[in-house]
């Protein structure tokens, strides 16, 4: 049956009418029917061997517009939805974001799904259904304010499973219930994310923003990714979700394992778990448990899950290592302790050194260091990154594991971030070197041969235009806020956090607009565009959101200043935000203190887009520093070794730059200027501005006047604009490399090891 007549029995099915007399949202619900369907008959991706990706994030971004592609049909329904009067377009746009995930990691994990089913090996995700999950952002008086953000319509992509299984805690048990979405390769077969769940969670108990009664486990338990442990009961409450995703994930596995009659001693055969952070890490404590209540004796089931368990660190930033204090395991899980116990009796048979015990003298239960002892694989997520855990922050473990360390440099999957977000772009790249980098995305390279094509630069330049225009339009109709599309896009798009120095670009923004006062214009007009969500308990993180939107307010309403400088915070960043913006941004933000990003990877993102990096040699931006050379990017600030070395002797006093040099000085305290105070909240902004004097713990100060100059450079080089265009095409030629369905290979070739 073609898709017009498909589409049309769902109409007449569903709301007994044709498909022209629907509405949008009538559609919408008729297309999720017809790709369900089609999903439901596709067969689920078999083999010996599965990865299980535990992840307490999946930031999977809207679906429609993926499965479309991934099915193949997306041009078909395009066309007859065309034919009818409705715009694909504006149908996508109806569909609620999943809420599931924060930031790179669970975007990571999203990508990672579809590459594993694109690559047609056999791995599911498993992670929990959040209702209200993270919070959504709204602006207020300059200030960031969270609201639930539900997600889950009548209509939607879960489907409800029959499976549940029972979960022990101290006092109480809870029954799950099991959702799965499926997750389509490109022009392949499925996988599945599994979302955990309970009946009984309720919403209703959410009052004044995002708060609740913690302690109402029953209701509460899957409400919010990430609720906020600020207090004891919220830190209660993720230990208490923790446990339910991996002691339901576990029991899945077993289930299935026995079901295929498979001795459980070869379990490591048959099964990989890739623990994404330490939020999983229980898994491995509840597996020995699951499998010793199957007969077998402690010593076999931790060899066992030893060679099961793989982990995947993703930062070097101590506070983001889990450590669970024993007595809460005691009030919570206690079920788990004689088998913590009795692993850290074996890490300490293995090495006597304190730094690497897995329980500590304070009584706290270290997360990673379990993952560390007991899993078969540690990997970072690019090369530097790597090299800091096994020569710094894990060195440690790395003298006693050195063969389990390995790095998988992250990657994205270029069917989202690229064909389905910049169609326009996509269609050049089929036009100039044909459809191959789809399926083999080192095929990029082909478009060097264009390098001094003047042709070819000009496309590229008009397609930036193009997606520029359509951003315009997106944030004139979602913030109220007309930008000029000839203005450069400047764009940092991450999580709020002082190590990713949004406060430095604040001081490049305040530098400007103090120069354009006294009368030196920029040599290009430059539009600063933000995204990003603080975590609701981190104030610094919030006072530079406040700074942010008052310096927006400040200089967006000065004529003579936003003709040459504009700065815009768009409101709860999420990927559908992402999708808009990363096409249409010229410059990529990537500014971390030089050791601190683990990775990133909104920089492939944007690189892939034709964007061109102003960044540290940090994370991936390393590699992407080494594949386009020095004339493709823009590096500037202290390196990671300086860096290190700073903290080792302790000698950073942003005090002293102050004192010394008035330049920066200037920047600084106009934070608490005048100007500033008439908008903006006295106290979080003496807050930052101290912070800054007496702390800057992330070292903006240290890098700052780099980061203008070089950001100067790069402001005059885009004048030049088919110069500019050769960068651009050498970003996008090189991105290749950062395709997610290498790392996958790379994953299973090292680590997974399936068909
Ligand atoms: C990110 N981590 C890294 N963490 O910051 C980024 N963590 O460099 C990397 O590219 C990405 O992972 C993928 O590897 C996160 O996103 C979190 O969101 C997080 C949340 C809670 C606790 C710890």
């Amino acid at each position: 049956m073609s898709i017009e007549k498909q589409l049309e029995k769902y109409a007449s099915s569903l709301y007994g009418k044709t498909l022209k007399e629907l509405t949008d949202a009538q559609v919408y619900t008729v297309l999720l029917s017809l790709v369900k369907e089609l999903a439901d008959e596709k067969p689920e991706i078999t083999g010996k061997k599965k990865v299980y990706y535990f992840s307490a994030e999946f930031l999977i971004g809207k679906l429609m517009s993926n499965n479309l592609i991934n099915l193949g049909i997306r041009k078909e329904v395009k066309d007859v939805l065309d034919k009818n009067g409705f715009s694909l377009a504006e149908i996508e746009e109806i569909e609620n974001e999943p809420s599931l995930g924060n930031g790179g990691l669970g975007r990571l994990a999203a990508c990672f799904l579809d590459s594993i089913a694109t690559l047609n090996l056999p791995g599911d995700g498993v992670g929990l259904n959040y209702h209200l999950g993270l919070f959504k952002q709204e602006f207020k008086d300059n200030k960031q304010f969270e609201t639930p953000n539900p997600w889950i319509d009548e209509h939607s992509w879960l489907n409800k499973t029959n499976k549940s299984y029972v979960v022990d805690y101290k006092d109480f048990s809870l029954k799950s219930e099991l959702y799965d979405i499926d997750v389509l390769g490109y022009h392949g077969n499925k996988n599945k994310l599994h979302l955990f769940d309970i009946a009984t969670v309720d919403p209703t108990i959410v009052h004044d923003g995002i708060a609740f009664d913690k302690e109402n486990i029953l209701k509460n338990l899957t409400l919010f990714l990430y609720p906020d442990d600020s207090d004891e009961d919220g830190k209660k409450l993720r230990l208490y979700q923790q446990y339910f995703m991996v002691s339901n994930g576990a029991q899945m596995i077993l289930e299935d394992i026995k079901a295929r009659k498979i001795p459980l001693d070869h379990l490591d055969e048959y099964v990989t778990i890739q623990i994404n952070d330490t939020h999983p890490s229980l898994v491995i404590p509840e597996l020995i448990r699951l499998l010793m209540a199957e007969g077998m004796l402690q010593k076999e089931a931790i060899a066992v899950v030893s060679r099961t368990c793989a982990y995947t660190n993703h930062t070097i930033l101590a506070e983001a290592l889990e450590k669970w204090p024993m007595h809460y395991l005691e009030e919570i899980v206690p079920h788990l302790i004689p088998i913590i116990e009795a692993l850290d009796a074996v890490a300490f048979e293995r090495s006597e050194n304190p730094k690497t015990a897995i329980i500590d003298d304070n009584n706290l239960v270290h997360m990673a260091s379990m993952d560390i002892h007991f899993g078969y694989s540690i990997n970072g997520v690019a090369a530097i990154h790597t090299d800091i855990l096994k020569h710094t922050e894990l060195k440690d473990f790395y003298d006693l594991y050195p063969k389990k360390f390995n790095n998988k440099t992250n990657g994205i999957t270029f069917r989202r971030w690229l064909l389905s977000c910049n169609e326009e772009l996509t269609a050049f790249i089929d036009s100039l070197i044909g459809e191959g980098y789809k399926e083999n995305a080192d095929e990029l390279e082909k478009l060097l041969d264009f390098v001094n094509d003047e042709k070819v630069l000009n496309s590229l330049l008009a397609i930036k235009k193009q997606k520029k225009e359509d951003l315009v339009s997106y944030i004139q109709s979602k913030e109220g806020i007309t930008l000029d599309e000839n203005a450069i896009f400047d764009v940092q798009i991450k999580r709020l956090h002082e190590y990713k120095r949004q406060q430095m670009n604040v001081l490049y923004i305040i530098h400007q607009y103090l120069e354009i006062k006294k009368g030196n214009y920029p040599a290009h007009p430059i539009t600063c565009i933000f995204g990003a969500k603080a975590a609701p308990a981190y104030i610094l993180a919030k006072d530079i959101i406040h700074t942010i939107l008052c310096l927006s307010q400040l200089i967006n309403n000065d004529p003579e200043v936003s003709k040459y400088l504009r700065v815009v915070m768009v409101e709860n960043y999420n990927v559908t935000y992402a999708e808009k913006l990363i096409p249409a941004s010229d410059f990529s933000e990537q500014i971390s203190l030089a050791s601190k990003e683990a990775s990133g990877t909104g920089n492939m993102k944007m690189m892939l887009n034709g964007a061109v990096t102003i960044g540290t040699d940090d994370g991936a931006n390393v590699e992407i520093h080494e594949l386009v050379g020095n004339d493709n990017i823009y590096i500037f600030g202290a390196d990671s070794d300086t860096v290190i070395a700073h903290y080792e002797k302790g000698d950073y006093h942003p005090r002293d730059i102050l004192e010394n040099d008035p330049a920066v000085k200037e920047l600084v305290e106009f934070i608490i200027s005048e100007d500033m105070l008439k908008i903006g909240d006295r106290e979080a902004l003496y807050r930052l501005h101290n912070d800054l004097w007496d702390k800057d713990w992330f070292m903006a100060l240290l890098d700052v006047k780099d980061y203008i100059a070089t950001k100067e450079k790069a402001i005059a080089d885009f004048s030049d604009r088919q110069a500019w265009a050769k960068k651009m095409l050498v970003n996008i030629a090189k991105a290749g490399y950062f395709s997610s369905d290498r790392t996958i290979k790379q994953y299973n070739d090292d680590i997974w090891k399936l068909k």
